[in-house]
Parts: structure tokens; sequence; C-alpha cells
């Protein structure tokens, strides 16, 4: 589909003039003249698609009416990957894909069967994606003019042709010419990873939807008569089916419950109370079975058992909700409703770029205002920042997306067991994102490749983009008065900043993950959160009343992020900077206490020292700083860790065995000694097995390694609770669901480095009364202008091959 909302930058004269001039009001010819030219106008702006863009403010009132609006300046042409010399940091290429899988499938030890041919008995490639150099190899290349390191893939095998079964990792190079191939070795980690921890995937799927459509036909009277919904041979009013996970109470286990939600639109906000669960932990899936059903809050062995008692009456029957059965209800839809706003439709204030582009995009690499960085999306992983710099300076090697989670609560089987780590559901599956909706019109977009439990990989369009954006608010500024009706100076700049956004789609939800480069040296890591909630039959001691007699189940949104932070080299301290109470005597009124607070620096030497739970009694700076290296005042430069957006986690890790599979959610904060070893908190196999994960992050910290003069990463965990609420349909909104973090400079600099920008605005007093001096250093106020904007295109499909 393309349509087209921006053809034409000419608008008319007449359009404006009218609204300004009161004489045609009172004369007659000149109404009928307005009417006239009013009329034409229209029919030019339909015609044409005329777009007035925002004007900038410095530009009022200098474009004469009826002028055509020039484009502004395109900036800073983007480039393209160079896959002939890809970045350290770039995803895999469509042929670098291909060449991989063509290599594996053509080892003969290996004996893998090609994707499309392959069944879950067969060893069959389940993913592949960039294996990143180790650090100091890319360091010696980025820093010391060393050899560029090889490039290499991560392939994952699900090898279920193997006695017993079992999930493989191999790294394979050298790209894009593929002649090696090892088993990813780590002595952190489970080795070798358990079958029954795998993420599910089609052929495991393929297998058992078979054993739900007989259920669900044996049952379909009951789902008909109780919820006016069924799923075998289904047609119209059809339920869909999810899985739950972990898959399994201890480790080893694998056994899905799955629930059934309402089919059409925001059918997941309505799940029924029905759900079945699967057994499917034999090596033999004729042996997979159901083994427990659910129905309106009674337990059976089987779905005979069900059936019998709904016959003989033994069975308390749930029975329809009339919201549900309404085809029109428009809770969980997206139809506009309610008392329209504005009154009269009309577009809202769009970004205009006078200067053209004003960062560089050279394949995945980015440069702003001093900053600079690569990133990639990663399909376990989600997204990852490299080599982050403020005007040459590196702060962090690595700055990348771990894990998210939600951990429901509830009675029903399903809520009991939802307890999603959200790296085993593709997280790097950002679906297209929409030009003046999820980024601004002016954006850059990228697509991105992802390949897992495919034969080729999926091109997901649009998946990232970039873009400066005026946030809205001055980065700093102060007027200053001089205390007699007038002012000495007034001092301000706005908060252009650089936005580096995906949306993790997974399933019902919607991550918003946002990057903000702040020109003062700040870095703001943001994830928001929308989409739909899931909602259950289960007791109002989990959660409100909703739409269709449902509640909305509590849970607790978890995101963790690796900072792999490098001020001004490896080798950094952590400090905590305490802010401590101090009872003293008045050193004027030596008669009088004082009690105020004072500051205590806290060196953090081991580990353990530097695992922070969050205690508001001790309020604390988290500091990163480079023991040999000062700023002008003396002062160690230094990197705060600023959390903005944190909970407390109630469930406990020593009596509550799943959370031993995200123990990292315990710790708002936690420093570590960078390791090649613990390049994860998490994993994609933590998910079914949280119970002996494969990444047990508190491994990382038990060893309670020296933290002094080492290699640092930061490991920050941002949460929410969240108990669903009326307005949260149709959707959870990001307003208030907002969560982040900050990196910011403690003494880097000697003051702050936005000083440089020529955006500033200093205003002083002029010669005579009533004028002033707006000094701008430079930056031309005019003329406006109109952002070139690329036609209105969406697609939305994502199914690979392309
Ligand atoms: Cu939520």
């Amino acid at each position: 589909m393309e349509t087209t909302d921006s053809r034409s930058h000419t608008y008319s004269a007449v359009s404006l003039a009218t609204s300004e001039t009161p004489s045609w009001k009172t004369t007659s010819f000149w109404q009928a003249i307005s009417v006239v030219l009013v009329f034409a106008c229209v029919v030019l702006t339909v015609a044409l698609g005329a777009v007035v863009a925002s004007m900038s403010s410095g530009t009022q009132g200098q474009q004469s009416l009826g002028s055509t609006l020039a484009p502004c300046p395109a900036g800073i042409p983007v480039e393209p990957v160079n896959e002939d010399d890809p970045g350290l940091y770039d995803d895999l290429s469509l042929a670098e894909h291909n060449a991989v899988r063509v290599y594996m499938e053509s080892r003969e030890t290996l004996a893998l069967t090609p994707w499309d041919e392959a069944g879950f008995s067969d060893n069959y490639i389940n993913s592949i994606e960039l294996h990143v150099p180790v650090k100091s190899e890319a360091l010696a290349f980025l820093d010391g003019g060393g050899d560029k390191p090889e490039r290499q893939a991560l392939v994952t095998v699900h090898a279920g042709g193997k006695t017993p079964p079992v999930v493989e990792e191999y790294v394979v190079g050298p790209l894009p010419n593929p002649a090696r191939h090892a088993p990813y070795s780590n002595p952190a980690r489970r080795s070798p990873i358990p079958w029954t921890s795998r993420a599910i995937d089609a052929k495991e799927y393929a297998l058992i939807f078979p054993i739900i459509e007989n259920a669900t036909a044996a049952v379909h009277d009951i789902l008909k008569e109780s919820y006016g919904y069924t799923y075998h041979n289904c047609s119209g009013h059809c339920l869909v089916d999810i899985d739950t996970v972990p898959k399994g109470y201890r480790s080893g286990q694998r056994r899905s419950w799955v629930l059934f939600h309402r089919g059409g639109v925001g059918g997941v906000t309505y799940f029924v109370g029905f759900m079945i669960q699967i057994t499917h932990e034999s090596v033999d899936p004729s042996e997979w079975h159901v083994s427990r059903v659910y129905y309106n809050k009674q337990y059976f062995d089987s779905v005979e058992q069900l059936i019998t008692g709904y016959a003989d009456g033994s069975v308390e029957k749930d029975t329809p909700h009339a919201d549900i059965q309404d085809d029109e209800i428009l809770y969980p839809t997206f139809v506009r409703r309610g008392k329209p706003q504005p009154a009269s439709p009309s577009r809202g204030p769009t970004l205009t770029e006078p200067g053209g582009r004003r960062y560089a995009v050279r394949g995945r690499h980015v440069e702003f205002m001093g900053w600079s960085f690569d990133w990639r999306l990663t399909t376990s992983q989600s997204m990852q920042l490299y080599d982050v710099r403020m005007n040459g300076e590196r702060i962090a090697y690595e700055l990348s997306s771990q894990e998210a989670t939600s951990f429901y609560s509830g009675y029903n089987p399903g809520m009991l067991n939802n307890l999603f780590v959200d790296s085993y559901w593709d997280v790097g599956r950002s679906f297209e994102l929409v030009r003046g909706i999820d980024c601004p019109k002016t954006a850059t977009f990228f697509n991105t490749l992802q390949q897992r439990s495919t034969k080729e990989p999926r091109l997901m369009q649009n998946a990232v983009c970039v873009f400066e954006l005026n946030a809205g608010i001055p980065l700093r500024r102060h007027f200053d008065s001089d205390f007699a009706g007038g002012f000495n100076f007034y001092g301000g700049m706005a908060d252009h900043v650089l936005v580096l956004r995906h949306i993790n789609t997974v399933y019902n939800y919607d991550y918003v993950y946002d990057y903000i480069f702040h020109q003062n040296g700040v870095i703001e890591v943001r994830v928001g959160l929308t989409g739909f909630i899931l909602t259950s039959q289960d007791k109002n001691s989990y959660g409100y009343p909703l739409y269709g007699g449902n509640i909305g189940n509590i849970h607790q949104h978890a995101f963790n992020y690796k900072v792999d932070l490098d001020i001004l080299g490896a080798q950094n301290r952590f400090e905590t900077v305490d802010i401590v109470l101090e009872n003293i005597t008045d050193p004027q009124r030596p008669d009088l206490r004082h009690i105020q607070t004072r500051i205590q620096r806290n060196l953090r030497r081991t580990e353990r020292e530097a695992a922070v739970q969050y205690d508001f009694n001790r309020p604390k700076y988290y500091n990163f700083y480079n023991e040999e290296e000062t700023n002008r005042f003396a002062v160690n430069r230094g990197y705060r860790v600023q959390l903005n957006g944190i909970a407390k986690t109630l469930l406990p890790r020593q009596d509550w065995a799943p959370m031993r599979g995200v123990a990292w959610q315990d710790y708002q904060l936690a420093v570590t000694r960078r390791k090649e070893s613990e390049p994860s908190s998490s994993s994609i196999y933590n998910q079914n097995d949280l119970y002996e994960p494969l990444v047990d992050f508190q491994t990382f910290i038990d060893d309670d390694e020296n933290i002094v003069d080492e290699d640092l990463v930061a490991w920050v965990t941002l949460s929410t609770h969240h108990i669903p609420h009326s307005e949260d349909f149709p959707t959870t909104a990001t307003a208030g669901t907002q969560m982040q973090f900050f990196l910011r400079p403690f003494n880097y600099y000697d003051e702050d480095p936005s000083v440089g920008s020529s955006n500033a605005v200093l205003i002083t007093p002029g010669e005579r009364s009533g004028s002033v001096r707006v000094e701008r250093f430079g930056t031309p106020t005019g003329p406006a202008c109109v952002s070139e904007q690329s036609p209105f295109r969406y697609n939305g499909t994502w199914r690979g091959p392309h």
C-alpha cells in the first residue's frame, strides 16, 4: 500500500491572508471574492495535497505570502552498509547468512538436514547470527592499528538426531567465506546445553498442534456452550492458542500449559477459562500427551474426565460473557470512539530539519554532535551498541539490552506459569516502524535480518530508526534578573538529542527501546511499555475487573542492560558516593547541635561489595572513574550511573526456584569484572530452565573478584510493577510506563561539554531601552523550509525469505 501525504510544498496565500484580514468580513464584494478564493484554495489544497510544514519560530513573518517553501537541505548523506568491508559489529549480510548455512549443511560430520526438509528428530540449524569479536582483539584493531578481527557467526543447532538429543552452538568463520567451525565453549555456562531447555521452534510446534486439535475437537461442544468460541475446525468466533513458559516446574521438565484467547482484534485481551497441559518431554514425540486439563477453576486428569463430568453435571459449567459474544464491542479495538479531539480533525506538530540531517550514518555507524557509536540488532539479545564515544573518547565499549522479563501472578495454571523471559521469544524481531508515529517523519530507517526457526533470514523492514529530536525542553537555561524589572542576560539551549529506537513486539506486548544522546555528555537509556495486557477469569486479588468480566493479572516487568564502561581506558574503579548524616556541634554556635548530610566516598573492592540492592535509607551515587585521570580540579574523571526506573522484586530467590534464572532482577545495579565468559546476564535457554539456568548471573558475583582498576561491567536492571486497570484498554500507554537510566559525566569534563554548541542562544539588553541583542553564534534563523519526506509507505510484511 502506498499513499502520498506530501507531494507539494506550495501553500496558498489566500488561506493565510483571509484568516488575518478583517476587511473581508465587512465588505460584501470582498466577502464574495474571499469565498471564491477560499473555495479555490480548498480545491488546490486537495488536488495538490499541500502541506504547510511547521516553520521554525525564527522565520515567522519572513516568508512572503504566496511563495513556495523550499525543501530543507538534505544534510549529511546516509551511507549504506559496506558489505565488502563491514564494520566490526555489523550484523550478518544476506550473503553471509547463506554462506554460513551452506557451509554448515555441507559438513558431513555435522549431519545437518536443511531446514525445510528437517523434522523434529533431525539435526538442523535453528539460528544464525553474528558472533562479535573478543574485546581485546577489537580494541587492538580500533585503538592500536592491529589486524581486523576475523568475522564470525554463531550458529545454533537443534540436534534432535543425536542420542541423547542436544542443543549445540558453533562459531563459524572466517566470513564471508567460512572454512572452519568449532563448538562455542564457555566455561562459565552449563555444558552441554540441555535439550529440554531449547527454545521451542516450528518443528516442535508442528507436533504439538495435532494434540491441541484432538483435545479441542473432543471438547468442541463444551467450548461452544461455555464461551461461544471454539478452536477445532473453527470458521468464526474462534479461539487462538498460546503456550506458557517455563515449560515445567523443575529442571529437565518440558510441559506446556496451552491457553486459549478470543480470536479477532484485541482478542488476546480475553482468555477463556479452559486450558490444557501437554507433556512433551520425551525424545519420542509419540509419547507426548495431554497431562492435565483446567476448566472453570477445576482441574482434570484428562479431556475425557472433563467431558464425562460435564455430561453428568458434576462439573461446574462456565457461561459465556455477554461482552465477549458482542462482535461490536470496542474496548480491545483501535476504532476511534468518544468525544472527538480535536473537534475538527487536524495534524499535530511535526519535526523539520532546517539545517538538514545533522547526524552521520555510515552503515551501522552513527555520529552526532561529538557522539559516535555502532549498533546491531541481535536475534537473541535485542539492541547492542558498541564503541560509544564522545569527542573521540570511548565512554562505553558495549551498551546493550540483555533481557526483558514479565512475571505474572494469578490463580489459573496459565498465569501461574507465565514467567516470561523474552530473549527466548526473538527479541530482535522488531516489526516495521511507522513513519510519523513510531519515529518522526524525518527519521532514518534501517532494515535488519533475523534468522531463527527459518531456512533463510527474515527481512525486518524499517525495524530500527535514528532521528534528531527537539526534546521540547531547554537542556539548560537561565534568566538573570537585574532585580529592577529587567534582566542582565538570558542564556539557553534547546535539548536537541539523537535517538536510536526499535520496538520489540513480543506477542501481546510492545517494548519501545530508546538510546538517547544528549549534548551534555549524557546517555539516556529508556524503555517504554505499550501493547495489550493479558487477562484471565482469576480472582480479584490478582487484579481489577475489566472488559468481559476478566481481570488484568498483576505482573512485574524487568529489563537488564549491560554497560561495559571504559572511562579513559578499560581499567576503572567503582565507588558509591554515599550521602550520610552527620550530627555535629554547630561551628559558629558551640552550644547548638547541627544535623546535615555530607558525602562519603566508598571504593567498592570486590564484586560482592558492588552488588546493589537499593536502600532508600542509604542514598548514594554510583560512580565509575579512572584512578589515573583527573579533571582540571584534580578530581578523578568519571561517569555516573543514575537509576530512574527501579522496583524491588519481592519474589525470594532462596525460596522460589524459578528466580534463580533471573538472578539479575535482585540487583538494581551489579558491577563485575568483565570476562569473555560472561558476555550476557541471560540466555535464550534460561527461559525453559530457570531452575538450573544455562547462565546463572549470581555466579558472576559469587567469585567475588577484585574490581579495583579492572575492566568493569555495570549490569543495570529497570523494573516496574504493573497492576492493570481499565485504561489499559485498548492498550497500555507509554506515558507513565517509561523507565530509564542515565550515564552521566561526573567530573569527567571541566564543564558542561554542551557549551560548544552553536545552537545555544545568549540574549543581552541592547543599547536602546527595550531592545535586545540576540547572539546565535552563527546559527541562521531562516529561510523557512520544509523537510523532504518520503511518501508514506507501510508494508507490514516480515515473512522470509525475501
Ligand atoms: Cu505490563
